[in-house]
């Protein structure tokens, strides 16, 4: 971490910046066959926003008349730190697609969502309301029916707990929805320790469900993939990931790469990361984290210092 530090001492804002555009330049790795299947078309909230074939969540198909396209949600795997399929990147689900969102949460096993924009910012709005907004409500959305039981609100985010319930085999899981409120789409969070805190919320609640699950549980070591999504699933979800693969590794091995982090997950889910301050924000955000936790003193690093050459 003390070079990741130096390289964004020697590179200053200016630097950074050239890197991401570096990154941005790289066409996308695969193909989007699927999201461009005009029967598919309309499941996409953003035309321009679609998932590589190589990395798509299947749905499984209800019947066999559907055809072979009924199997799409604009959603992908993406590896965490160690960890394939660790997180589902998803976009803000639509009116239409809320029984297929539910759908993927149920057969992934999901136990915790991570929502990162405002159902509506800017008078605009940005992703369906697909869960019961107030305790007590039930909402059915096909093949499920979601509860909401109990809702915690903190300074900068809003825990939901919700009860999922399946028609067809009569079984109910209980489903964690974390909403943050302070990012902005196309911006970067209000502040780096509120996001910090956030996320080790998140994180504590993943090894709790994990932990839950027991030996029961067959599926990827480290637990079922957590869902994250913002509007499109790609800018707030890109950095959010990234944020938290980058501290994992802080955590285990004392080092940092967020630009091979980003290219890596571009591959997986396209275009991660909208902005040159989300992925500014990345770096300064893994900076603070490691003073906190003492992997480095608090004089070696100013974010003010580097404002000078900003533009
Ligand atoms: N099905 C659980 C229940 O009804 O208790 C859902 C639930 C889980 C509700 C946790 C509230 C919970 O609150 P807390 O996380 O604050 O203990
Ligand atoms: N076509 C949209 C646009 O550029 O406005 C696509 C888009 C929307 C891309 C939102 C990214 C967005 O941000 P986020 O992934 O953070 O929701």
């Amino acid at each position: 971490v003390h070079e990741l530090v130096a390289h964004v001492k020697r590179s200053r804002k200016r630097g950074i910046y050239q890197e991401y555009e570096q990154i941005r330049k790289e066409p996308p790795t695969g193909t989007f066959n699927y999201s461009k299947k005009p029967s598919n078309q309309i499941k996409n909230r953003y035309s321009d926003v679609l998932c590589l074939d190589e990395s798509r969540v299947r749905l499984t198909t209800l019947d066999e008349e559907e055809d072979e396209t009924s199997d799409y949600i604009n959603a992908s795997f993406m590896d965490g730190y160690k960890r394939s399929h660790a997180y589902i990147a998803t976009q803000g689900p639509l009116p239409k697609t809320f029984g297929d969102f539910w759908r993927m949460v149920w057969e992934q096993m999901v136990i915790i969502i991570v929502m990162t924009t405002r159902v509506v910012e800017r008078g605009r709005v940005k992703c369906g309301q697909y869960w019961p907004l107030e305790v007590g409500l039930t909402e059915d959305y096909g093949c499920f029916l979601v509860r909401t039981v109990h809702i915690e609100t903190f300074q900068d985010f809003k825990l939901t707990h919700l009860e999922l319930y399946n028609n067809q085999t009569g079984e109910t899981r209980d489903v964690s929805h974390y909403l943050y409120l302070s990012w902005p789409d196309f911006g970067v969070p209000k502040s780096a320790s509120a996001m910090l805190d956030f996320r080790s919320q998140v994180k504590e609640r993943q090894e709790a469900g994990l932990q839950a699950l027991g030996p029961h549980w067959t599926g990827p070591p480290g637990g079922p993939p957590v869902v994250v999504h913002c509007s499109a699933g790609i800018g707030r979800t890109g950095t959010f990931c990234t944020l938290d693969i980058c501290l994992a590794r802080l955590e285990d091995i004392g080092t940092v790469d967020v630009e091979q982090t980003v290219r890596r997950m571009r591959t997986q889910r396209a275009y991660s990361i909208q902005t040159w301050d989300q992925y500014y924000f990345c770096y300064t955000a893994v900076i603070e984290h490691a003073q906190r936790t003492g992997f480095i003193p608090p004089l070696e690093w100013s974010d003010a210092e580097l404002e000078t050459d900003s533009e």
